[in-house]
């Protein structure tokens, strides 16, 4: 079972695609056990997208991702790194199939709707960034959701 780290970006809130691209995530069988909406300081989007430090696109990116609310989420699932990775489409919605969340519903790589850790290390240092060990949930003593015993 792994754990990934997805934000809906500032544009998908804005375009009201939140909902969208959290029921997509589900219904491919991916489950959520943290979530919250937050407004990202510079200094929390400088530790995200430290990898990114020095690239051309690194200021607008810290602007964009720190304009208005977000909301952080934790899915967990079998292979959830590469399965969210793969839902949301490549970086470039240009090269993004269709079918993926960005080939669906965006154009721009800078307004890419979504972000998606990019391996298990990535997954548990960006989690670790937004919730503590305590915020995120378990399913494992759930009562069965099909049967009123
Ligand atoms: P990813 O989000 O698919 O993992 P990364 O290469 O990690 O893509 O880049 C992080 C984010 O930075 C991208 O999702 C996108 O929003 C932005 N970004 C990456 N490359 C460019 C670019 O060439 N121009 C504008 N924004 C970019
Ligand atoms: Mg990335």
């Amino acid at each position: 079972m792994e754990r990934t780290l997805v934000l809906i970006k500032p544009d998908a809130m804005q375009r009201g695609l939140a909902g969208e691209i959290i029921a997509r995530l589900e219904r491919r069988g991916l489950r959520i056990v943290a979530m919250r909406m937050l407004h990202m300081d510079e200094a929390l989007a400088r530790q995200h997208y430290a990898a990114h430090e020095g690239k051309a696109f690194f200021p607008g990116l810290l602007q964009f991702i720190t304009s208005s609310p977000i909301i952080a989420a934790v899915f967990e699932g079998k292979n959830a790194v590469e399965i969210a990775r793969q839902s949301m489409g490549a970086t470039n919605p240009a090269q993004a199939a269709p079918g993926t969340i960005r080939g669906d519903l965006s154009i721009d790589t800078g307004r890419n709707l979504v972000h998606g850790s990019d391996s298990l290390e990535a997954a548990e240092k960006e989690i670790r960034l937004f919730f503590q060990e305590g915020e995120i949930f378990s399913y494992e003593r759930s009562i069965d959701p099909w049967v009123f015993e």
